[in-house]
This record gives structure tokens, sequence and C-alpha cells, in this order.
């Protein structure tokens, strides 16, 4: 790369870690807002990240594209990458409602791998937005990949994730079965999650009703 080319690289990364501080922005005020009004935060936490350079050009390369900014930007949907992490699975689905009805997020595509889980047992609910970012000159949409994900599930995305490094497609068998047959538990144990909150919540709201009846209104 020439030093031109590394300047307009630059700044075209600079556009999608403003998206990604717009993003961060959004995810915060949503979830200190249930925190006030609630007292429930669905998100436990968020983390981001921008594709390296190094990273864009590898997968330009391996999808057959020539290296150019534009086919980056056209081609390449995760460059800027948020995670978010949410106790429980319904969690999931009420921060995609949450961010889908902002006004200037535009959906572009959503793959649910919670509901049609990948054949190694992946899950996590995968969304492609594109956002305006205001800079000083011109308005920019730029496209962000979200993955909001289970703690649980997450944990084995991240176990998952080291493994697949270290054999890529020459994992052995037993290594791929015992993969799935976790990924089958994590479902499991998400779905009893669930099950224990709503008996909680069962319980918490009996106290409520039982404090009401002791300090009527
Ligand atoms: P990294 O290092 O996390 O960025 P696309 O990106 O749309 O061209 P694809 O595969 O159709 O390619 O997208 P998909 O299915 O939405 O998955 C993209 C990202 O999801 C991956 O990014 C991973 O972060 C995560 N992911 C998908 N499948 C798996 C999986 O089987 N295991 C784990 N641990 N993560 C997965 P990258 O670019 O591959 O990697």
């Amino acid at each position: 790369m020439d030093k031109q080319m590394v300047m307009e690289w630059a700044k075209m990364l600079m556009s999608y870690k403003f998206a990604l501080d717009e993003v961060s922005t959004k995810l915060t005020i949503l979830n200190e807002e249930l925190q006030f009004i609630q007292n429930y935060n669905p998100i436990e936490h968020v983390k981001t990240r921008i594709k390296s350079p190094e990273g864009i050009v590898e997968k330009l390369q391996r999808k057959g594209l020539e290296v150019s900014k534009e086919n980056a930007a056209e081609h390449i949907r995760d460059i800027a990458g948020v995670r978010v992490i949410c106790s429980f699975t319904t969690d999931v689905y009420r921060v995609y409602d949450m961010i889908r009805s902002q006004g200037d997020v535009e959906v572009i595509e959503v793959k649910d791998y919670i509901k049609d889980p990948k054949p190694n047992g992946y899950q996590s609910l995968h969304l492609i937005i594109r956002i305006p970012i205001f800079l000083s000159e011109r308005t920019e949409h730029v496209k962000v990949e979200i993955q909001i994900r289970t703690i649980a599930m997450d944990f084995w995305a991240s176990l998952e994730h080291k493994i697949y490094y270290q054999f890529h497609d020459d994992m052995p068998a037993s290594i791929r079965e015992q993969l799935k047959a976790t990924a089958d538990m994590i479902g499991m144990l998400d779905r009893r999650m669930l099950v224990l909150k709503d008996e909680v919540q069962k319980f918490s709201d009996g106290a409520e009703t039982v404090k009401l009846q002791q300090f009527p209104m």
C-alpha cells in the first residue's frame, strides 16, 4: 500500500469506528433506561471491534475479490462488529426489537442461528444494520454487524473459536462431535435458566403483592 492508499483506508476505518461509537451509545442508553424504569437490564456487556486491514484484505481475497476500499465497503459487512451479551434468550430478542425499532437504524439482514443453529452447534442472532454517521461535510451510511447472544452461547463460541483455529478444517470428528454435544447442553442450559427466571419472577411478584397488602396505597 502506498501512503495515499494508507490514508484512504485509515479514513474509511475511522467512519466504522464512529459507527461503533454510535451503536454502543444506543445500547448503553437502552440498558440504562430499562434499568431506571424497570430495574432490569437485558444487556450484560458489549464488546466492539474493528476488523484489522489485514483481516479485511484476507476476507476480500478469500471471496476472490480485488483488494480495494470500494470492495471492502460493499462486500465486507463485519468491518465494524458489535457483540451484545445477554443473560437470557428472551433478552436477545428484546434487544433486537429495540434496535430495529430505532428510526435511523436500517436492518439489512438477520441470521437467526438460535432458531436454526449452525451444523456445528453455533448459536447467536446476527444482524447487519446500516446507520448514518454525521461528519463535518457529509453524512455516511455505515454497515455494522451485531451479534447478540446469551452468556452461555458466548462461552461456547469463544472456546469453539479457539479450538477451530487450532485445527481449521481438519478438526477430528471426535472433537467436532463433542463440541456439538456441548452446544446442545448450552441450548438446554439456556432453556432451564429461562424457566428458573420465570419461577423466581413469580416469587417476587408474590412478594410484591404481600408488600402492597401490608402497605395499602
Ligand atoms: P471473526 O474473527 O469473529 O470476525 P460473512 O461475514 O457474511 O461474509 P458468514 O459466514 O456468512 O460470512 O457470516 P455469519 O454466518 O454471519 O458469521 C460471521 C461471524 O459470526 C464470524 O466472523 C464469527 O465471528 C461468527 N461465527 C459464525 N459462525 C461461527 C462458528 O461456527 N463458531 C464461532 N465461534 N463463531 C462463528 P468471522 O469473520 O468468521 O470471524
